[in-house]
C-alpha cells in the first residue's frame, strides 16, 4: 500500500451471542474494506459489564480487543464503516451502555485532536478505559492517547482493577455507543 495511511486505533466490544465469533468476523470485514490495513489484532480479554452506574456483575461480560489498522479513509469515512459494521452485527441501539452484540469505537486517528459532536478524538473516555488501554499496550506496548499521553502511564493511574474500570473491574466513564 502507499505511504499516505494513517495508524489508527478500533476498540472492539461484545457482550451478546458468540462474542469471539463476532469480534473475529467484524476484524476481518475491517481488513477487507477498501481502504483499510489490519496491521494488529490484540487477544480479546473479557471484562464486567460497565453501565452509567458501575459495574454491573449481573450483566452478561464482555469481550475486549483493540486492532491497530492504516487506512486512506478519512476519519469520518471510517467510523461510517465502523458504524455499518455494528448494524451488519445485529446492533440495536437502546439504552445507553446497554448490552450490545458488537461495539466498534474509534480511538485514535493519527494525532487527529477534535472535538466534533459527531465525532471526538480522540474517543473521550479511552484514556480511563482499562479495557481499552490493555489490549491496545498488548498490541502496541508504546501506545499513546494524542494530548493524554502514553497508554501504559494512563493505564496505571487507573489503580488496581479492583477500584477502577478494567479487565476485572469497571469504573468511571464510558459512552452509548
Ligand atoms: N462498552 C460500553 C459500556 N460498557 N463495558 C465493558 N466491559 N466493555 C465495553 O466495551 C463497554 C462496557 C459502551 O461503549
Ligand atoms: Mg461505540
Ligand atoms: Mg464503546
Amino acid at each position: 500500500m502507499s505511504s499516505d495511511l494513517t495508524p489508527a486505533v478500533v476498540a472492539f466490544g461484545a457482550n451478546l451471542g458468540d462474542r469471539a465469533a463476532t469480534i473475529q468476523a467484524a476484524a476481518d470485514k475491517l481488513a477487507a474494506t477498501e481502504g483499510v490495513e489490519l496491521v494488529k489484532l490484540a487477544p480479546p480479554i473479557e471484562t464486567p459489564a460497565l453501565r452509567p452506574s458501575g459495574v454491573d456483575r449481573e450483566a452478561p461480560a464482555y469481550l475486549n480487543t483493540v486492532a491497530l489498522i492504516r487506512t486512506s479513509l478519512g476519519p469520518s469515512e471510517l467510523h461510517a464503516v465502523l458504524r455499518a459494521l455494528e448494524d451488519a452485527h445485529g446492533r440495536v441501539r437502546t439504552r445507553r451502555w446497554g448490552d450490545r452484540t458488537l461495539d466498534l469505537d474509534l480511538i485514535v486517528y493519527g494525532d487527529l485532536v477534535q472535538d466534533d459532536p459527531e465525532l471526538t478524538l480522540p474517543h473521550p473516555r479511552a484514556h480511563e478505559r482499562a479495557f481499552v488501554l490493555r489490549p491496545w499496550l498488548t498490541a502496541d506496548p508504546h501506545a499513546e492517547i494524542p494530548g493524554r499521553g502514553r497508554a501504559d502511564a494512563l493505564l496505571a493511574e487507573l489503580g488496581t482493577p479492583s477500584s477502577v474500570a478494567g479487565s476485572d473491574e469497571g469504573g468511571a466513564g464510558g459512552d452509548a455507543t
